[in-house]
């Protein structure tokens, strides 16, 4: 070795793998302008499709004409249920078992639905042939409350499903009940309350709100009649799931469907469904022999396409008089609009919503969740959910702040003194989940010594004083929120969606020269994969991240995934990767033996190659060894160097974190001022710390827009109220609090590198913290809980409340 020999240190960084800060790839051309959108495919001859929506909740069509419309200039077709009938497309199935108007047949069912589909040479001739299609409406009782949906007296919205007394997941109670989902031991859960020294009831209401993703959803859809082949260009979190979806409505076979994802200017779950645009583009483009496309403007995002939430939680748990807690009873009151269209799992009606527990040592607990429909969007599993964990967090979040009040202890010792041990992991939880890894206490306490916990409480103490003594209209909060979250869907074994099992794949193709490509089954929506894939490719096989290129999106090339949603990506295609490059490397390591003239057994990876053990100057390289797969492969070998991986998990992954956050309200006007937000999240071996950063930035300030302020609000009759960003709370770098991030590291035990997912994470912890923080600013005045979202004027409207302002 001379001293020019770069030392292994050198060599690590150049590979810029797993643990790096590697700056995001995908920026440089996101940065300047050059991503490559839905809306920027513009195929010679190109219409454009806009809709026909309703602008009742709920109304019976009496008539659509659509002559008028048929002679606008540049209008060339008017679909309508009627013409999708023709093609048996008039209804199409959900990921959760029910189905789905594409255009109203006969009724319409919420605002804003879809009515007709009007297609035309531009964008502009669609909305003037919008405006001339005549619809005769005559109004129905709207259903809006879901409390009212299963009165006996209640409107029947559904007349598909009249006299229908069985759903997809079992029996239904009521003309508007979709399914009742039970989890847990009743009878011990009841025998537990029954015992307690100190219950606490409350019902605690997570809000409707929306994903919001800059880009909207969007889809052009270019049929080639010579070929028969249907090219779909789209939003899609799930490009395959998509495909397989058009295969068996359309019937067109299925490898004659291309559907591609280019770059997605955010999902956030947003983009997992199937939705009547892509349906009527594809229509469309088949009866006019020419490229459609869908874009959705900014109102039919928020108003129509998969809200969030929506969930009204009956809490309860049971404590012995010292603190421990002894059972937790969960009644679910779920409104999904007006079609079950949950894209959850297939077996998973209220997702994993059975996650509830949280991070506590529940020895009993009982789920019960009913699905109702109302005059509103379907949707119900969006926005940095994972499976409604967001709910579940919240829920036990805030019911353990209930129970330490109650108890007159501090919330975050009632956390210690609940938490399951680091000892206990795996732990089986009393709702049937098996908690991979975690330590929670080890976190917990970090976070509390980091912000000064203690010192904090002082503050408020002295704080409260002060303000019973009138020297202040302030009062102070401290948000705590130690969530779990479940991520990492999943394993086939109770996994699917439509009966295609939750695996999730990686392709990896090494040329002559020492690059490559990896092919991926998810979809980047602004996550980085191209940036992190390939970090776990380096570390895997000592080729420099900067030489693999990472390409999502194509079903045409890329092997068959489940996509990006649930922050599934790493738990499941992070460990088909590190597989897939496994492989290679044990390929590389045959060719390796063969030039060394060693045996396999005689060599040692190190960094980027192997070396003979022993012999510290016998080394090929990576590189050297790509050469050589295709020139000196062993004798019987077949040439190349590439590998293919389908992994199914054999568990999810658990992710966790402790969150604080310190508020102080003004009681006068409701205005509050986050002082500090401290996040600290374990999500198991990082892969890219900076990346895990951003994506715990953004999700946190998503968790505070819903917290503070985002909502879909309907009013009586079933306007929507929150359809535009005037009334919708988007923070911008004004209101957006500084956020400060910290971590720990519980691998996990079964994901080949030990990963969890975390984008999700922040969302789930975050909405707690914010909520406590606020709840816990107005506790001491006999406040238990104030529903969310916590805007000056509800902040205002708790205090007039407590009789503490005028
Ligand atoms: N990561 C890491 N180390 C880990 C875990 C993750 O470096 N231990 C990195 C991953 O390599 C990846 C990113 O963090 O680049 C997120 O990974 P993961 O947690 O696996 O989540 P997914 O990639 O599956 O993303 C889905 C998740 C979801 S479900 C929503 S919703 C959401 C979110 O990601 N939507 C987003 N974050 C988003 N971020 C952006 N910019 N845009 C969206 O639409
Ligand atoms: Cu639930 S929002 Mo994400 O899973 O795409």
């Amino acid at each position: 070795m001379n001293d020019m020999t770069p030392t292994r240190e050198q060599r690590e960084a150049r590979l810029e793998g797993m643990g790096c800060k590697r700056k995001r790839v995908e920026d440089i051309r996101f940065t300047q302008g050059k991503g490559n959108y839905v809306d920027d495919v513009k195929l010679p001859g190109m219409l454009h499709g806009d809709f026909v929506r309703s602008p009742h909740a709920h109304a019976r069509i009496k008539s659509i004409n659509t002559e008028k419309a048929l002679k606008v200039p540049g209008v060339l077709a008017v679909l309508t249920a009627e013409t999708l009938k023709t093609v048996n497309l008039a209804w199409m199935p959900t990921l959760a078992g029910d189905v789905q108007m594409v255009l109203a047949d006969g009724k319409v069912l919420f605002q804003n639905q879809e009515v007709a589909f009007v297609v035309a040479t531009d964008r502009y001739a669609a909305d003037d042939g919008i405006g001339a299609v005549e619809v005769e409406y005559e109004a129905l009782p709207p259903l809006i409350d879901p409390f009212t949906a299963m009165d006996a007296d209640a409107p029947m919205l559904r007349e598909d499903l009249a006299g229908k007394t069985e759903g997809a997941h079992g029996p239904r109670k009521h003309h508007n009940h979709i399914f009742e989902w039970t989890v847990g031991d009743r009878e011990l859960t009841d025998l537990a309350f029954d015992k307690a020294d100190v219950t606490i009831k409350e019902m605690i209401s997570y809000h409707r709100t929306h994903p919001s993703p800059l880009e909207t959803c969007q889809c052009v859809c270019s049929f080639d009649k010579i070929k028969g082949e249907l090219t779909i260009w789209g939003t899609f979190q799930a490009p395959h799931v998509i495909r397989t979806v058009v295969a068996l409505i359309s019937k067109i076979p299925e490898h004659k469907i291309h559907v591609i994802a280019p770059d997605i200017g955010g999902g956030f779950g947003n983009k997992v469904g199937a939705y009547p645009g892509y349906i009527c583009a594809a229509v469309a483009t088949i009866v006019t022999g020419k490229p459609v496309k869908w874009v959705e403007d900014r109102m039919e995002n928020l108003t129509t396409t998969s809200f969030a939430r929506d969930y009204h939680m009956t809490t309860e748990i049971a404590a012995t008089k010292e603190g421990k807690v002894t059972g937790l009873r969960v009644h679910v009151l779920a409104d999904h609009g007006a079609f079950d269209a949950c894209a959850d799992p297939s077996k998973w009606p209220a997702g994993f919503m059975n996650i509830v527990t949280g991070s506590y040592d529940f020895p009993v607990a009982h789920l019960a969740v009913d699905g109702v429909y109302t005059n509103k969007a379907p949707g119900g599993v969006a926005y940095r959910c994972s499976f409604r964990v967001t709910e579940a967090a919240y829920c036990i979040e805030r019911g353990m702040d209930i129970l330490a009040q109650k108890l007159g202890m501090d919330p975050a010792e009632l956390r210690l003194k609940n938490f399951i041990k680091a000892e206990q992991f795996p732990y089986h939880s009393a709702l049937g989940w098996e908690y991979d890894s975690g330590d929670y206490h080890t976190a917990m306490k970090k976070g509390m010594e980091t912000i000064d916990y203690a010192g904090l409480r002082r503050e408020q103490a002295e704080k409260r004083e002060a303000f019973k003594r009138g020297e202040t209209r302030e009062i102070m909060g401290v948000g705590v929120s130690f969530f779990t979250e479940i991520v990492g869907a999943g394993p086939s074994k109770n996994c699917d969606i439509l009966g295609i099992a939750m695996f999730d794949s990686c392709e990896i193709r090494l040329h002559p020269t020492g690059s490559g490509i990896a092919r991926v089954g998810t979809k980047s929506q602004g996550q980085g994969h191209e940036t992190t894939w390939a970090q776990i490719i380096a570390t895997e096989i000592g080729i420099p991240a900067d030489d693999i290129m990472v390409e999502e999106g194509n079903t045409d090339t890329a092997p068959y995934g489940l996509g990006t949603y649930g922050s599934r990506s790493t738990p499941v295609a992070g460990a088909a990767i590190a597989l897939a490059a496994r492989k290679i490397r044990a390929k590389a390591q045959m060719i390796a033996a063969y030039l060394l003239e060693v045996h396999e057994g005689d060599l040692e990876w190190d960094v980027d190659g192997f070396r003979v053990k022993g012999l510290p100057e016998k080394f090929k390289s990576m590189k050297d060894i790509c050469w050589a797969a295709y020139n000196s492969v062993p004798p019987g070998m077949e040439p190349g160097l590439e590998a293919v991986s389908y992994y199914d998990p054999p568990n999810m992954t658990y992710p966790f974190g402790a969150y604080f956050c310190v508020m102080d309200i003004d009681v006068d006007t409701g205005v509050y001022k986050i002082r500090r937000f401290y996040a600290l999240d374990d999500c198991g071996t990082r892969i890219n710390p900076m990346i895990i950063e951003g994506q715990v930035h953004g999700g946190l300030t998503e968790a505070f827009a819903i917290a503070m302020g985002q909502e879909i609000r309907y009013d009586a009759t079933g306007n929507v109220l929150g359809g535009s960003f005037m009334d919708f709370f988007i923070p911008t770098a004004v209101e957006t609090p500084h956020w400060e991030t910290d971590h720990t590291v519980t691998p996990s035990p079964h994901h080949p590198i030990g990963a969890k997912g975390v984008g999700e994470s922040p969302n789930v912890g975050g909405v707690p913290a914010f909520s406590n923080a606020v709840n816990d600013a107005f506790s001491f005045l006999g406040s238990t809980h104030i529903q969310m979202p916590h805007d000056f004027w509800r902040n205002w409207e708790a205090a007039k409340r407590l009789g503490v302002t005028g």
